[in-house]
């Protein structure tokens, strides 16, 4: 285990191998190279019309639940047909090296722990979940129930993704778990995020303030590079696996 990929700094090398506490937040680039479209890239398919700040808010949904209800049924197709890339399950093995390894994921496409992650805190919800608009409570096995979008079986009233929408709280916990895992972390991983949605894109600040080694892993410039500790410009499906080696 001697050979070094020669683009990753000693330093983070080094970090990894002597860290018993290791954090990373992703967002949708990770999950780019497994064919899902991010968010504020290349627009395509309903993208090149909305924008996420259009559609993935409470208003939205109340304005035209259909056209809310049916990109992220859209959605839902596409990353079930979806499988994990080399970014994914570098993370995975990383867990599995590291004592204490928290993945704090923007991501809804569970996309990580079908790689194998396991302590993973999902801050904007999962796709694959749907509840009730009106009182707030997972509803199981509607999603493709006729109408659309689907109803209540209990109350009537409209299925929502369990997704997290601007203007909304974070899942219960999910702040909680994930200052935890910043302010404590020796080391933090920023991959694929264009930091700017809050309050994601403040953990790797915590962990800056708590003295943690920061690294981003992006190809892109982000508001965050100038801050990190080091910046990897490249894809995360090639980056990931190189950290490990
Ligand atoms: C690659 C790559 C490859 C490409 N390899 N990389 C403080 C200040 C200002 C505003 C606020 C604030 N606090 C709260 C707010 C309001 C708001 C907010 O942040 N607004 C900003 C836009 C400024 N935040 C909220 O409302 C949050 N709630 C909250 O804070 O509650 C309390 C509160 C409420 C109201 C007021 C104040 C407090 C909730 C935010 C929820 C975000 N939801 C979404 C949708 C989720 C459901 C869904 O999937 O549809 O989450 S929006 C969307 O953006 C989604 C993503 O998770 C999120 C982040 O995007 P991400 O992952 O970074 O993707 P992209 O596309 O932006 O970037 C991709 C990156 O990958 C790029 O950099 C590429 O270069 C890179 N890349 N290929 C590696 N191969």
């Amino acid at each position: 285990s001697a050979s070094i990929t020669p683009d990753i700094p000693l330093e983070i090398v080094e970090k990894l191998r002597s860290a018993r506490r290791v954090a990373a937040l992703t967002g949708a680039g990770v999950s780019a190279e497994s064919g899902v479209p991010t968010f504020r890239d290349a627009q395509t398919g309903l993208w090149e019309r909305y924008s996420p700040e259009e559609l993935a808010t409470p208003e939205a949904f109340r304005r035209d639940p259909k056209l809310v209800w049916e990109w992220y049924a859209w959605r839902r197709e596409l990353v079930s047909r979806a499988e994990p890339n080399p970014g994914h399950y570098a993370l995975a093995e990383l867990e599995r090296r590291v004592p204490e390894f928290t993945l704090i994921t923007q991501n809804v496409d569970g996309l990580h722990r079908r790689a194998g992650s396991r302590n993973v805190v999902e801050y904007h919800g999962n796709i694959h979940r749907t509840r009730c608009f009106g009182e707030d409570r997972i509803v199981e096995g509607r999603e493709d129930a006729g109408e659309v979008p689907p109803r209540c079986p209990d109350c009537g009233g409209l299925l929502r993704p369990d997704v997290v929408w601007f203007g909304e709280m974070l899942p219960p916990g999910a702040v909680e778990r994930a200052l935890e895992a910043a302010e404590s972390c020796e080391l933090f991983l920023s991959v694929g995020t264009s930091a700017l949605v809050q309050p994601a894109a403040s953990l790797p600040y915590v962990a800056l303030d708590g003295g943690a080694m920061v690294v981003e892993i992006n190809p892109e410039r982000t508001p965050l590079s100038g801050s990190a500790t080091y910046t990897l410009r490249g894809p995360s499906g090639e980056m990931l696996p190189a950290l490990l080696e």
